[in-house]
């Protein structure tokens, strides 16, 4: 028997396997390049869960498929039926680029007598051509070849030892890749040519270090075991998940990866709702040296490759330690096959230091507890890079989404004596990684206690009543402004560090029984650098959502994909996307569904620390109840060790021996045996 899927859950196997064969029996010979969860309109969904008697929302499938001649449709598969719901071709757009055209590309290189040619120019022998590598980008938007022709650009290497990290050996030209024609149709070659630098290599793996004097000896074993198993419970079809007060759908998609649905926090027996739908909804990683054709370099992981379709499968290394609970993703191939990632999530809980402590300095009464966190994780590589999206969950009611930037940098070949102009750093002699920017877009549809919320920025403010005046006397007065965003427009907010800029949402209906506030949750995230790249640029115009720190937007189906449905070789020109649905910005955004879009990210200016693999660098963000709840929530977490001032009383000096204390915390199996 098979199980009926949450409305959710992301397409199974052979939910692909039969919106494929309902799609090849009237178009046989496309390629797919999207067969994906058509995710439940809203309005059906909350029906069916008023009434759980009533049809539940269909089980759809959206396709996105190219011809061999490079025609581009849309359709959607109703899997019921099932039947082909929906045909249409779509004009001017290039659809995701899939994993096996990213393969492709290399052999392609290897034997092109023209990119051959150029590799001796650039000092390579034309027997080494295996040893040539090709990371293949989008190729952005190139005016001379637009939108109309499916195109790659191919970021060459070499790779003198096939163990060497390659990036350390860029080569200086950049052919142009057909993937439909699989052929190079064009070579960048700059006016000024760069040789392969030849120079020792550096590498990370464990041969190269065991060569260069060995690993470190001095680091003792830290075990971390769950002796009892995982605090957390999956339900229903296996991906609701249930931990410490929360309840969410784990859904996942080619393109943002993992989703949330339904965040719920269970307030003392009071099931309250607090998101709908959460996830990354896009990045980009524009690049700052202004040097043809380096300005092609501004890749959407999402929306260009995916982060699903990118994912590791962490069955070959999540190195997260405790015990670990995975889930699968399913996609499909360009052929209809369907390709599965096993452990593309990974679940597991940490230990997260003190939760809360205090002391009373009058007799040493303490209470401290030990927080826990609950972490649903993926990562993906995109082509050098890697993101470890961990979104975390606190026993407070934080969500904390997490994100470790690793893996190496672009790099690009140095002439002998090259000024980099300041646009980017020499992290090895000859070897150059160029300045550029991680800007992530978190989208939130939020549900506080219901779905009509508004947002607020808050700026700390001082009191504009002069000192001496009777209102601010002594000049100390300061407070929260908030400022409410009523419409699209007014909410495309800035980050400010000055005021400490926070947005809340908020449920104005829903007022805390003990501050008199509206319910909300704060949108805390200090990692705001704007978008470097000038108004009016190729970046700017194609990734609108990162111009603003905040957007908001009114709830609408379908309105998913920030930077628009199909994001290969986009011009920005007509915008897609979040500016394309803003448009003249009037419509109202208060007190109804609405969608929060936050854009974050670093400013990375390399140095040789990230080089030949860069240590994780952490960005994170918190999503922090306020007025959500009517005390700390977490004050039912059992403590590591609580004695009260009369407990201190009954036992004398002797129940606050220090080094008894210690001990205690040390020993950190907490159940009712380590309290006193
Ligand atoms: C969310 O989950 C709760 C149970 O935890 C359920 O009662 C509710 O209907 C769900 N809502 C949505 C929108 O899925
Ligand atoms: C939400 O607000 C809309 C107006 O934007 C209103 O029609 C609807 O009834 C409200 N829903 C709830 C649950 O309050
Ligand atoms: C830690 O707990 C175990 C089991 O409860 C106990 O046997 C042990 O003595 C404790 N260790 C310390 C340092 O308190
Ligand atoms: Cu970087």
């Amino acid at each position: 028997m098979s199980i009926v899927p949450h409305p959710f859950d992301p397409l199974s196997a052979q939910e692909i396997e039969l919106a494929v064969s309902i799609v090849k029996k009237a178009h046989s010979d496309v390629r797919f390049h999207v067969v994906n969860l058509h995710e439940p309109r809203k309005a059906e969904m909350t029906a069916w869960l008023a009434n759980r008697g009533s049809r539940r929302p269909k089980r759809v499938a959206e396709v996105v498929v190219q011809s061999p001649t490079g025609t581009v449709y849309e359709g959607l598969v109703d899997l019921e039926t099932p039947k082909l719901d929906k045909w249409v071709q779509k004009d001017g757009v290039q659809p995701v680029i899939t994993p096996e055209e990213l393969a492709s590309v290399e052999h392609g290189i290897r034997t092109d007598p023209k990119v051959i040619e150029q590799c001796v120019i650039s000092g390579i022998p034309a027997e080494d051509m295996h040893k040539v590598y090709s990371d293949p980008w989008t190729i952005s938007y190139d005016e001379r070849f637009g939108t109309d022709r499916r195109l790659q650009q191919a970021l060459l290497y070499y790779r003198p030892d096939i163990d060497n990290c390659q990036y350390q050996y860029p080569l200086d030209f950049c052919p142009i890749w057909d993937p439909l024609k699989e052929k190079v149709i064009a070579i960048d070659i700059p006016k000024v040519r760069r040789p392969v630098v030849k120079s020792p290599a550096v590498d990370y793996h464990h041969l190269a270090i065991q060569r260069q004097g060995g690993y470190r000896t001095d680091l003792k074993p830290i075990q971390i075991t769950q002796p009892q198993g995982v605090s957390f419970e999956f339900s229903g079809t296996g991906r609701e998940i249930e931990w410490q007060n929360w309840k969410f759908h784990i859904g996942f998609n080619y393109r943002e990866g993992i989703v949330f649905n339904n965040i719920t926090f269970n307030d003392k027996g009071t099931v309250r709702p607090i998101f709908y739908r959460m996830s990354i909804a896009e990045m980009v990683v524009p690049y700052g040296n202004p040097e043809y054709p380096h300005h092609r370099k501004h890749a959407f992981d999402l929306g260009e490759y995916g982060a699903g379709y990118l994912t590791n499968s962490l069955s070959l290394g999540c190195d997260c330690k405790g015990a670990i609970y995975y889930l699968d993703a399913d996609f499909p191939t360009l052929s209809g096959q369907v390709r599965k990632v096993k452990n593309a999530i990974c679940i597991h809980e940490e230990d997260n230091g003190i939760l809360f402590k205090h002391t009373d300095f009058r007799d040493g009464s303490t209470i401290v507890t030990r927080a826990r966190k609950l972490i649903v994780q993926q990562i993906f590589t995109a082509a050098n890079y890697e993101y470890a999206i961990a979104w975390t969950f606190h026993q407070d009611g934080t969500i904390q989404p997490d994100i470790k930037l690793t893996g190496i940098l672009n790099t690009y070949v140095m002439h002998e004596g090259e000024d980099t102009m300041g646009y980017g750093t020499e992290v090895k002699k000859g070897t150059v990684a160029h300045n550029h920017q991680h800007l992530f877009c978190l989208r939130i549809n939020p549900n506080l206690d219901g779905q009509n919320n508004s947002v607020v920025m808050v700026d700390a403010e001082r009191s504009p009543a002069p000192v001496g005046s009777p209102d601010n006397y002594y000049g100390n007065a300061f407070t929260a402004r908030r400022t409410r965003l009523e419409t699209t427009a007014q909410a495309m907010t800035d980050y400010d560090g000055t005021t400490g800029r926070t947005w809340d949402i908020v449920n104005e209906k829903k007022i805390n029984s003990q501050s008199g506030k509206p319910v909300s949750y704060k949108l805390v995230s200090r990692e705001v650098p704007g978008l470097l790249a000038k108004p009016g640029s190729l970046v700017w115009k194609r990734a609108g959502f990162a111009r603003h720190t905040v957007h908001v937007t009114k709830y609408r189906d379908d309105q998913l994909w920030v930077a628009g449905d199909h994001v290969p070789q986009t011009s920005g020109e007509p915008t897609k996307g979040i500016t394309e649905w803003i448009g003249d910005g009037t419509e109202s955004i208060t007190n109804t569904d609405i969608v929060l879009w936050h854009t974050f990210g670093i400013t990375h200016f390399p140095s040789p620390e990230d080089f030949p693999i860069m240590p994780a660098e952490p960005i994170t963000l918190l999503l922090r109840p306020r007025h959500f709840f009517t005390c700390n929530p977490a004050m039912d977490v059992p403590p590591s060790y609580s004695i009260t001032p009369s407990q201190v009383a009954a036992k004398g000096k002797g129940a606050l021996d220090a080094t008894d204390r210690i001990s205690k915390l040390a020993n950190d199996t907490c159940g009712s045996t380590c309290r006193l």
